[in-house]
């Protein structure tokens, strides 16, 4: 049985909800960040990462939901068959890990993008993150004119991946997503699935026992 190691309202979403969405058994096993059992698995010490019974430990969310989605054929989430389906689906796993994920980061810990330690500069670093944030939120919302899901072909890992980055949006915009009705309208779609809820409340649960 798989194991992923996750941490709460992380991008270890992503995967917890394709684990759910595949309907097999496995593990998800909360860990601290800079813990040593996180170490163990994941030399960065970030999340998420996914390990197999023979002990073969997979890191980076996107390897990660790549993995997943051709595992596991018949969930049909890798997001089309052929060529370009395929390279559709690395350019958008692309897209969320180097373009969107990143841009949260000024937002999350500015102290790792400037030495000034004064509020104001910290504040001048969250500020433009939540610029970048917006810029991708505005490519992906033009993306998603007309479109249900992000690839062809329906439901993928791909918004598996979207889905916390939405979410952090919609708590650490000063507009929300109201700027962009379609990337709304599929975060909504995804939180309504039932197996993305059954995951929130499972990690919600998580967060809430004795540490
Ligand atoms: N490139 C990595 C980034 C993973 C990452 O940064 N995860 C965050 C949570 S969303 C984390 O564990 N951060 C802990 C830290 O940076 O100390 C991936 O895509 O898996």
């Amino acid at each position: 049985m798989p194991t992923l190691y996750y941490a709460l309202g992380a991008c270890s979403l992503a995967p917890h909800i394709v684990l759910e969405w595949i309907g097999r058994s496995y593990e998800a096993v909360k860990v601290q960040y800079g813990s040593d059992e996180l170490l163990a698995v994941n030399p960065a010490g970030a999340v998420p990462t996914l390990r197999e019974d023979d002990g073969w430990l997979l890191t980076q969310a996107g390897a990660i939901l790549n993995y997943l989605a051709h595992k596991h054929p018949e969930a049909m989430l890798a997001g089309g068959h052929g060529l370009r389906a395929e390279a559709e689906a690395h350019r958008w796993s692309a897209f969320f890990a180097s373009d969107v994920h990143a841009a949260f980061w000024p937002i999350f810990v500015p102290s790792r993008y400037t030495t000034d330690t004064s509020d104001v500069a910290r504040k001048a670093v969250t500020e433009a993150g939540q610029e970048l944030v917006a810029k991708q939120f505005a490519i992906l919302d033009r993306h998603l004119d007309g479109r249900e899901f992000i690839l062809d072909g329906g439901r993928s890992v791909i918004d598996a991946y979207a889905f916390p980055m939405m979410w952090w949006a919609t708590k650490l915009l000063p507009n929300r997503l109201k700027e962009y009705a379609n990337v709304q309208a599929l975060h909504d779609r995804i939180a309504a699935d039932p197996a993305v809820q059954k995951v929130l409340a499972r990690e919600q649960a998580a967060g809430r026992e004795k540490q």
